[in-house]
């Protein structure tokens, strides 16, 4: 622990190895202390998720964006998250890294992340990666991630601004994502829009967006990424969009919510460290062996239970073996 506040220290003083290293601490779940959460942001702090299909274009497009957002902002940290992988796969991981061609500039701070779903799952892992970055000053930290399933909403609610990557010819992507991404996406991209079919995946998506009120459609940002075409168009939008957001109170009112599903997260974490190490105790093993006699209802065992999973912290000695000697009992 006194590793990780004076890594902090140094982190927060400009030191990257130190940033790095409390980044995989992050990814291995351990915790981090002295962060504030509070919201003291100045109205500069920006957090933009990036999110779409793999191969959409994100790290091409992020790259893009992140050479045009410099041009107003001092640095910016890019974080790559893989939600697929349970374990770090380092070295593709690796390789999208490298397709940043900024990775050696020293205003941006890169790194990719892979999160492991027995530490408080990936949008707690991530949520602490951006906390932990904001609290090191920079200013703006972008996230990659690639979109499967209901993973990626999870994702984009930890960002200020969720940008959703499309490409021409999906629009059956769209039918079938319309209730999840489709939803929360601030901001639309159509990358590779030098592809063929361009113009019906923007009818899909006018469809979309048409049944809101006007006020609350996202911009539509057609990009070629490797071109840097649209990169200009795309930083407008977020700008005003973050504007946008700010003057509603929609930012402020995203940022208390994720706050409280932080808060939750961690409290389910921290639960269920206590409740593995109950299982180990003898108290356990008896009362399994009384619901095992029929002699108890479930219901009132785990009213009895729940105060001493909370108070077992000083039983942790040996208490696998207990549990295994109680069980074969
Ligand atoms: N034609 C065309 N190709 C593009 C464009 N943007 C990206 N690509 C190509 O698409 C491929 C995938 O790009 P990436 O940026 O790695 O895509 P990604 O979404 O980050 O991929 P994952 O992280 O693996 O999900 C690469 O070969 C890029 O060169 C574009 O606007 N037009
Ligand atoms: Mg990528």
């Amino acid at each position: 622990m006194d590793t990780l506040v004076s890594m902090l220290d140094l982190a927060r003083a400009g030191d990257r190895r130190a940033l790095a290293r409390l980044i995989s601490a992050v990814e291995r779940g351990e915790r981090l202390p002295g962060i504030p959460l509070g919201d003291a942001d100045d109205g500069s702090r920006l957090c933009i998720g990036i999110t779409g299909a793999p191969g959409a274009g994100k790290s091409t497009l992020v790259s893009g964006l992140t050479k045009e957002l410099l041009k107003t902002s001092p640095s910016a940290a890019v974080l790559a998250v893989d939600p697929s992988s349970p374990i770090s796969r380092g070295a593709l991981l690796g390789d999208r890294v490298r397709m940043h061609q900024h990775a050696t500039r020293p205003e941006v701070f890169i790194r990719s992340m892979a999160t492991r779903s027995h530490h408080g799952g990936l949008a707690g892992a991530t949520q602490a990666a951006r906390r932990l970055l904001q609290y090191c000053t920079w200013p703006l930290v972008l996230i990659e991630t690639v979109g499967v399933g209901q993973v990626e909403l999870d994702i984009v609610n930890t960002a200020d601004i969720a940008v959703v990557v499309l490409n021409p010819g999906w629009g059956d992507e769209i039918q079938a994502n319309k209730a999840g991404l489709m939803e929360v996406a601030d901001i639309f991209v159509i990358n590779k829009a030098d592809r063929p079919g361009l113009e019906s995946t923007r009818r899909d998506i006018d469809a979309v967006i048409m049944t809101r009120p006007e006020s609350q459609r996202p911009p539509v940002i057609e990009t070629v990424a490797t071109e840097g075409t649209g990169m200009e168009s795309l930083a407008e939008a977020i700008v005003s969009v973050h504007q946008s957001l700010r003057d509603s109170g929609e930012l402020a009112r995203r940022r208390y919510a994720q706050l409280g599903m932080e808060l939750s997260q961690q409290l389910s974490r921290r639960f269920t460290t206590h409740l593995q190490r109950y299982e180990g105790c003898p108290d356990f093993a008896a009362s399994v062996a009384e619901l095992a006699a029929g002699s108890l209802n479930i219901e009132a065992v785990i009213d009895d239970m729940l105060p001493q999973v909370l108070n077992c912290e000083s039983l942790t000695q040996n208490t696998s073996v207990t549990h295994r000697e109680s069980n074969t009992e």
